[in-house]
């Protein structure tokens, strides 16, 4: 071929099941094992890209779940991305817009296309997406704590690890006492709260007392689909509404942006349907001088490693949810594992995701295989 174009030959969805080393509780519910799918595709010359899906078991946090991930890539998505060759994986997420939403799903196989291309031209993927720094910081996500003095003990562990910026879930019941208790021990930190939409305007007074904790931000507040109320409450605090949930799509990101529904951006590549939509929010967020920081969805390896990529790129101003392997898993399944010091992860200059694929670690932790080659597909 003349062109750089390559075509994908055969994509293997390992499902897995990985249990956390402690459980992890949002608003919500409460997380102990991910379910997720390591995807693995190759070109016609055997380079192969690694990418995982995000959604968990239960549609909680979106309508996603790892059963519909893998409808629609064995129906949808998968067929297509087999269908002609690529030139660049910026064609991916065009090329699936004829299916609606599931952007998890979308985004999975994304993810390898990146990785496979990166390798393809013996390139670190963060250097493809036009990163350019060398170390990322990163802060931690700490789920809802049974007590106020729970929590200080668990927030004192990852301020002696040395995590950057303490994130904590809250919820009606467990969000302004439990906090200024943090905030009284700690009162340097960078600390934040995430609601996972679990308050409605109703709640004002106490969001509007949250004003007094010096908290970086408060995460998605109120529900999950919405931007008007959003812009409502922001207008009346005086923390910085960061969106999680409401935000699919670099549309969602304009309108969040021009209607003043938050200050700051999570991405999270899986919700926004990949990596060159992350990229386009992340641009649009640099032109307007809105913070973004790079969100988790309690991933493995694979999905750590496009987040670490991700990150390097300028406007990720702000301390990410992208901690260390061994904050999740007994064992990760890449090699090295992501390693945190002093809050800081070194980006891997090796091509592609820049780490191994542990083969050991994933058919442990391996369910179930499907393989998809043009003549299956065509059978
Ligand atoms: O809202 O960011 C969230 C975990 C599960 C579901 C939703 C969220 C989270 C986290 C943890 O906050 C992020 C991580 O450590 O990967
Ligand atoms: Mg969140």
């Amino acid at each position: 071929m003349s062109d750089k174009s390559f075509s994908v030959r055969k994509v293997t969805l390992h499902r897995m099941v990985m249990r956390l080393k402690s459980p992890f509780t949002t608003s919500f519910g409460t997380f102990d094992v991910k379910e997720f799918f390591v995807v693995e595709i190759e070109d016609e010359t055997g380079v192969i890209g690694f990418g995982e899906s995000a959604a968990f078991s239960s549609p909680w946090y979106s309508e996603e779940t790892v059963e519909t991930n893998k409808h629609i890539m064995e129906q949808f998505l998968i067929p297509l991305l087999m269908e002609s060759p690529i030139h660049h994986p910026d064609e991916v997420s065009q090329r699936f817009s004829s299916i609606r939403r599931n952007n998890m799903a979308k985004s999975a196989l994304e993810g390898a296309v990146w990785d496979l291309f990166a390798k393809r031209n013996d390139s670190p993927l963060y250097k493809e997406l036009g990163g350019k720094k060398k170390q990322i910081e990163v802060g931690i996500s700490i789920g809802v704590q049974p007590t106020a003095k729970q929590l200080v003990k668990v927030v004192e562990g990852f301020v002696n690890e040395g995590y950057k910026r303490m994130k904590v879930k809250i919820k009606p019941g467990a969000d302004y006492e439990m906090l200024k208790e943090v905030r009284r021990h700690f009162p340097n930190i960078l600390l934040m709260a995430d609601a996972n939409s679990a308050y409605t305007l109703d709640d004002i007074d106490i969001l509007k007392k949250l004003d007094e904790l010096d908290l970086m931000m408060i995460e998605q507040p109120l529900a999950h689909d919405d931007i008007i109320d959003h812009a409502k409450l922001q207008s009346q605090i005086v923390t910085p509404i960061c969106l999680d949930e409401s935000i699919h799509s670099f549309e969602d990101a304009r309108k969040a942006v021009e209607l003043g529904s938050c200050k700051i951006i999570n991405i999270k590549i899986g919700r926004v349907g990949g990596i060159t939509e992350s990229k386009k929010i992340h641009d649009y967020c640099a032109e307007h001088g809105v913070p973004v920081w790079c969100g988790g969805m309690l991933e493995a390896g694979i999905g750590r490693a496009h987040n670490v990529a991700l990150t390097t790129l300028p406007q990720f101003v702000m301390p990410g949810d992208t901690a260390g392997s061994s904050r999740y898993w007994e064992q990760d399944i890449i090699d090295p594992e992501v390693i945190v010091e002093n809050g800081v992860i070194q980006v891997p200059n090796k091509p592609g995701i820049g780490y191994e694929v542990n083969r050991q670690a994933l058919e442990k932790y391996r369910v179930d295989q499907t393989v998809f080659t043009n003549e299956n597909l065509l059978a």
